[in-house]
């Protein structure tokens, strides 16, 4: 167990940062692989960097046994030469100029590294994640971004580790004859040390290749082990798509012989895009029909094409520090997220991200740790790998092409490349490049990245009858977060139709114009406060709001529900049509929930019900954007739209409008279930997911309401075992209620799949996710099935993160139950592995949002947190900004 205390962790300021003194130009290390003990050699060939300000030779390490150190052929010795703490090395009075040459040697201990973080062990093979102080635990370095080194790696090991990789091209193998082998790999690309890696073990290749348009072949390589290796099939698929939708959009091409892709069951993220070496959580590798679902599918297609975009934007342009970190991350999702777009329904795409950067990323926004997606400061960086800074990231790089348009766009990145191949740079230079490559003022639109919080955008008509002139006044404001009282005003590219009484668009014309289409114009926002004269009609026109999503804002407008309801039956725009109807949805909800809180009988509003009946009938509309249409806002969004949350009433009024839906859309539902039913083999694609999405949507509404032929419909289609989308939402239906089939089908999916581990995650979750009163009790009997395994990250957010973050019931139970088990989960978590352990406190957070009954029993559990003995500066640092 790792002692993780720390006495008082410091905060590292955006404001101090420093070129490094002293720049590595080469790396050559080598390591003799043993799980017990590892010995690293390293070899750093350094200067003084031109181009600094002075400073200290300082090599970070944490956790190394250091066995020998010599800089130019001099044994260095420790008090003399240098001195050393827990976290860094410092070199007494180095050379004043000239090569410095430092030779160490350290040993570690991948197989009892259960941070995940550095060199570690899983399922028996050797692997490392660097991103983003993990290099530090393999080697004494300079671990900051912006020293870019080339590398050369030889890895030594025992044969029955037979397969040897790094980053780079292989320059060499061979046996040594006493049990071990090496090989030997060289990046020719300089890389700052958070993108090394190594993976060392019995793996097995599915292999392909890609011809780029230059002519490279590329090999491309996927790592499994044996077992898995049938299904890497669509993970190779998506690369690819991937490489050839860069080469089109972007003009970007890879850049070396080899593109390897390492799946391993024990990862604390998605994946990581180390130089020609990406390691991946099997969940982003691993599918087939009847191991994944659509979602896992589309997620794979997602985080394959992600870390692959980021050779370009992460790796050949990097970042100068870690408060540049959305400057690959959210360029980099705003990028997988254009390419998902393009390889399915780019309206049902653009929804669910807008839907997920609701339900995640405005909490956060509005919580105590609350950020600008250029962080100013932290105490631990783990902590800001976070929505704000990957999903709100990708918005603003969004809001580049919504202002400069898809060319103007291109032209910033083209220049971008440009200018900054082989460096470490900043989110302003990125904007800089944009500006410059388009002769477009962006100074204000910093502001996106130094404020926290979500933007209000507040919109008021004015119809003058006489003159056919309809004015829109646009004020915004920003609620104060955490260190930062007052917002200055954001420039917000405002998207906007207005539709005439036909439903078609009308042209969006501002006095004194000449004439435009009919459409979409865009808008410029600047000021807090800001009207618009829209001029030729004879008929007052409904505005389209937001079309798009084109920015990161929550919209406040005085559309009533008669324009809501005729904005989701005609709107143009995809996104907007959707939104009018989950505005008038959400509306409705949160006047449900106040019904229910006074105790007056619920009843659903037939206008809610109307609009969802005419968007489940309407054969013009993608399936999957009616799946959509018909879920509800989600709890968390609804929280959001409140002041205090009264969870039990949203939760009542949410279940009882699906139950409601379901019973007065049954006819409906019935055929929609009815004629997504399909005998068609099994395929990815855009069609046949929104297919069983609509099907599937249908058949959980009507479950919903406990109509029996349906759930008799739902234990059919689990016997069915087509697909495992089908499974999985048939098996959702049953597991909330008390029918026999429930424990039938849980226990056949068990006895089937027990062998899975990936697989056996989607049990636990269904189970964590139940809305059956018993739900905590079966978890925490889960927590010692044979299957379950707390150490692994995928494990514990399956079962206790899916039920923390995800069942808002029986988490926020007025006995405060659920805090409780969050905090014993916390606390034993955090001895194992403290990046998992901070972001499972990340639900007590927003503790003052909720009742006073709430805020005492979240705060308790907090205060429980923090004083723990031995607590890491990961979760202290959530738990002190939480308590604020
Ligand atoms: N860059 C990695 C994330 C690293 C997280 C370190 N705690 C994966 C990605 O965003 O592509
Ligand atoms: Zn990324």
């Amino acid at each position: 167990m790792a002692d993780n205390s720390v006495a008082t962790p410091s905060l590292i300021e955006l404001k101090n940062y420093a070129p490094p003194p002293y720049l590595v130009d080469l790396v050559d290390l080598t390591f003799k692989l043993d799980p017990a003990t590892t010995e690293v050699k390293a070899r750093l060939s350094m200067q003084r960097n031109p181009a600094g300000q002075g400073g200290p030779l300082r090599l970070e390490g944490r956790k190394l046994d250091l066995k020998s150190i010599n800089l130019n052929g001099k044994d260095l010795a420790e008090g003399v030469d240098y001195t050393r703490d827990a976290e860094a090395l410092t070199i007494l009075n180095p050379p004043a100029d000239g090569r410095i040459v430092i030779n160490s040697v350290v040993e570690i201990h991948p197989d009892k590294n259960s941070e995940l973080e550095g060199l570690y062990v899983s399922s028996n093979n050797f692997c490392t994640q660097c991103e983003a102080q993990g290099f530090r635990k393999i080697t004494y370095f300079p671990d900051r971004p912006d020293v870019m080194a080339r590398y050369t790696v030889t890895l030594i090991a025992p044969t029955d580790y037979p397969v040897l990789l790094s980053n780079g091209n292989k320059i060499g193998e061979g046996d040594l004859g006493d049990g071990t082998h090496f090989a030997r790999w060289e990046d020719p690309f300089p890389k700052p040390s958070y993108l090394f890696a190594l993976v060392a073990g019995t793996l097995t290749a599915t292999r392909d290749s890609f011809t780029t348009r230059s002519g490279r072949k590329v090999a491309l390589e996927i790592w499994t082990v044996a077992v898995d290796a049938d299904k890497t099939d669509y993970a190779m698929d998506s690369l690819k798509r991937s490489m050839t939708w860069d080469e089109e959009v972007y003009g970007l091409e890879y850049d070396l012989d080899t593109f390897m892709i390492v799946a391993v069951s024990d990862f604390n993220m998605g994946a990581m895009e180390n130089k020609g070496l990406n390691v991946f959580n099997t969940k982003y590798v691993l599918a087939r029909p009847d191991t994944a679902t659509d979602g896992d599918y589309q997620g794979i297609e997602a985080v394959i094409a992600h870390e692959y975009f980021h050779n370009w934007t992460g790796n050949r342009v990097t970042c100068r520090d870690w408060f540049q970190l959305s400057l690959k991350e959210g360029l980099t999702v705003f990028r997988d997220q254009e390419f998902s777009s393009d390889m399915n329904s780019a309206a049902v795409k653009r929804i669910s991200d807008v839907r997920g950067l609701r339900a995640v990323q405005f909490p956060e926004d509005a919580g105590p740790m609350a950020h600008p997606v250029r962080p100013a400061s932290y105490i631990e960086i783990n902590n800001f790998y976070t929505p704000t800074v990957y999903n709100k990231g990708a918005e603003v790089v969004r809001m580049y092409q919504t202002l400069l348009g898809k060319d103007g766009f291109r032209k910033g990145m083209d220049l971008y490349f440009q200018r900054h191949d082989g460096q470490a740079v900043t989110c302003d230079d990125f904007r800089a490049a944009m500006a410059d490559a388009n002769g477009a003022d962006l100074s204000q639109f910093e502001r996106w990245y130094d404020q926290a919080g979500t933007p209000t955008v507040e919109v008021s008509q004015e119809w003058d009858a006489g003159a056919g002139v309809l004015s829109l006044t646009f004020k915004q404001s920003c609620a104060a977060s955490p260190g930062q009282s007052e917002k200055r005003p954001y420039h917000i590219p405002f998207a906007l139709g207005l539709i005439g009484t036909d439903g078609a668009d009308l042209p969006v014309r501002l006095e004194n114009e000449g004439p435009v289409d009919a459409g979409t114009r865009v808008l410029d926002l600047r000021e807090a406060s800001q009207t618009f004269r829209f001029t030729g009609f004879k008929d007052r026109p409904t505005p389209s709001l937001l079309r798009g999503f084109s920015a990161p804002v929550k919209l406040v407008s005085d559309l009533k529900a008669d324009d809501l309801a005729f904005l989701a039956a005609h709107d143009s725009d995809s996104f907007a049509r959707w939104e009018a109807g989950q505005t008038l949805a959400a509306q409705h909800l949160l006047q449900l929930a106040a019904d229910w809180r006074a105790g007056r009988v619920l009843t659903l509003s037939p206008a809610v019900v109307e609009a969802m009946r005419l968007t489940l009938v309407d054969k013009s509309l993608d399936q999957a954007f009616i799946a959509l249409s018909l879920a509800l806002p989600a709890e968390s969004y609804l929280a959001e739209l409140v002041s205090e949350i009264d969870i039990e009433a949203i939760v009542e009024a949410r279940n009882f409008a699906r139950r409601t839906l379901g019973a007065e859309l049954q006819k409906e539902l019935r055929a929609a279930y009815q004629a997504g039913k399909s005998d068609e083999a099994f395929a990815p694609t855009a069609d046949q997911a929104g297919k069983r999405a609509l099907k599937n949507a249908a058949l959980d509404l009507l479950c919903a309401a406990g109509d029996a032929q349906a759930l008799d419909e739902a234990a059919a289609q689990y016997r069915a075992q087509a697909n495992m989308t089908d499974v999985l939402a048939a098996l959702g239906c049953l597991v909330d209620t008390d029918r026999r089939d429930r424990v039938e089908a849980l226990a056949d999916f068990e006895k089937r799949w027990k062998h899975d581990t990936l697989v056996m995650d989607k049990w636990f979750t269904l189970q964590a996710l139940s809305r059956r009163s018993d739900t905590l009790a079966e978890v925490r009997k889960l927590l010692s099935h044979p299957s379950f395994d707390a150490k692994n990250p995928n494990k514990l957010r399956s079962l206790v993160g899916a039920f923390t973050s995800g069942n808002r019931q029986y988490f926020h139970a007025g006995d405060g139950s659920g805090y409780r088990f969050l905090a014993e989960q916390v606390v034993a978590t955090d001895k194992v592995n403290k990046q998992l352990a901070a972001r499972l406190v990340l639900p007590l957070g927003p503790w003052r949002r909720f009742d006073k009954q709430r805020q005492d029993l979240m705060r308790a559990a907090l205060e429980q947190i923090k004083g723990t003995e031995g607590l890491s500066k990961d979760v202290y640092e959530i738990v002190s900004k939480s308590l604020g």
